[in-house]
């Protein structure tokens, strides 16, 4: 099996500090718990960028006071959000693709998001993909539900994406596919070849599907973006909580964890670091 890269989503868009006390918000507070996360095994950190009064932003500026920040601490892979928040514009939510970060998330359909929908219509989509392509960065496939997978294959098949690539199985949130082992290996027997995975379990779902992601050669992503608790009724104090038991899973099941450059080059990534 390939090194284990563990992504930390250590904002996210829609937690707020009332509900966990530790979210990082501003560029430093992003940079330290990216350092921190480093530290404790992870080599990629997924970044939504918030205004000082905590509400979500996709301006180009405040993502790259993120990205100088966590550059200046450390050598993690800066993967920017270009899922933002529910109900931004496409324009918008495009933003940060300018800076030519190493990468970029690139949602691969509509869904339905709690009590909100997140909506990815086909040629929005498409124009995403086209920036990324534009400007080097690696896009991160996120899907949510199994529409998203069969979007994936067509646009393979279309030559629109060529593997190898990396997809992203968020599960578990409301309304989406559920965080099941069953809902991972549906979704598994179908991933085009040529694409690696990562699996991202919202809330309780995140343990046991991290283990799974460990066992099954797969890639993991925790954080605050996806859960809040360490375990049931007791929050997490930090995003490092998180990573550091991902990393003593993968240390009892003999897994070695991907150093920011083996995560590049597993990942295909070019650049070594954000560049100007
Ligand atoms: N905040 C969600 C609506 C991403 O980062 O690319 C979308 C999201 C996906 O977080
Ligand atoms: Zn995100």
């Amino acid at each position: 099996m390939d090194p284990l890269i563990i992504t930390v989503a250590v904002t996210g868009a829609e937690v707020i500090r009332e509900q966990q006390p530790a979210l990082p918000v501003s560029p430093e507070e992003i940079a330290q718990a990216a350092w921190e996360c480093r530290q404790a095994g992870a080599s990629i950190v997924h970044v939504h960028a918030r205004r000082p009064d905590g509400s979500s932003t996709q301006d180009t500026e405040a993502y790259r006071a993120i990205i100088d920040a966590v550059r200046a601490r450390c050598d993690v892979i800066v993967q920017v959000s270009t899922g933002g928040a529910v109900g931004m514009s496409a324009d918008e939510r495009l933003r940060p693709v300018s800076l030519r970060p190493e990468m970029a998330t690139l949602s691969m359909g509509s869904v339905n998001f709690g009590e909100d929908v997140f909506l990815n219509a086909p040629a929005d989509m498409k124009r995403f993909l086209d920036g990324m392509h534009a400007r080097g960065v690696v896009p991160e496939y996120e899907i949510f539900d199994a529409g998203h997978l069969a979007t994936l294959q067509r646009w393979v098949a279309r030559g629109w994406i060529e593997p190898p690539g990396h997809v992203d199985f968020v599960l578990g949130v409301p309304g989406a596919m559920p965080g099941t082992p069953q809902a991972l290996m549906y979704l598994l027997a179908q991933l085009p070849v040529g694409f690696s995975w990562t699996v991202a379990g919202i809330g309780s779902a995140q343990l046991s599907l991290s283990a799974l992601g460990i066992a099954l050669g797969g890639h993991v992503r925790v954080g605050f973006e996806d859960n809040i608790y360490l375990r049931r009724g007791v929050k997490a104090t930090s995003n490092a909580q998180f990573v550091e038991r991902v990393a003593e899973m993968s240390r009892l099941l003999e897994r070695p964890l991907a150093t920011p450059d083996q995560a590049r080059q597993l990942l295909g990534l070019s650049g070594g670091i954000t560049r100007p």
